[in-house]
């Protein structure tokens, strides 16, 4: 019965407040005083301007044992239109690699877990040998078709 007799005082208390209050308060005609806006530290790194390759990008991935397993490109096989320009990132998993087309003049270097990209206009029409120098003997080759 305390409980119910502390709620029934307080919404007496409220209503007196409220009848109080209507009315006897002159309108507050005044802005509330606001603190100075606090100016937000332009910390913000200006929008990178993401120049967008013109061409598509293709992801390649130089596997090695001491990632997917195998001494290989995924994929391995490519083709392209005459006159695609391809960007491709190469990341390489747990050793370094390379990736060389020597007909292409094509030849980068990328380190254990490190990602290289490699952007290619392919103006001339054939097959194309693709290899990782270092383990072209292990199978770690591939193929590029302009078309
Ligand atoms: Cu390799």
């Amino acid at each position: 019965m305390r409980i119910l007799g502390t709620l029934v005082i307080m919404s007496a208390v409220a209503l007196l407040a409220a009848a109080c209050g209507g009315g006897a308060a002159p309108a507050q005609n005044a802005p509330a005083p606001t603190s100075p806006p606090v100016v937000a530290p332009t910390t913000a790194p200006a929008p990178v301007s993401t120049t967008a390759p013109t061409g598509d990008v293709e992801k390649v991935s130089l596997e090695d044992p001491g990632g997917s397993g195998a001494y290989k490109f995924g994929p391995s096989e490519f083709t392209f239109s005459v006159g695609d320009t391809i960007t491709l990132e190469l990341t390489s998993e747990g050793e370094f690699h390379t990736f060389t087309v020597d007909d292409l003049g094509i030849d980068v270097s990328v380190d254990a877990g490190q990602t290289e990209t490699l952007t290619f206009t392919f103006d001339e029409a054939g097959t194309f040998d693709l290899i990782c120098i270092p383990h072209e003997a292990l199978g770690m080759v591939g193929t590029i078709t302009v078309r």
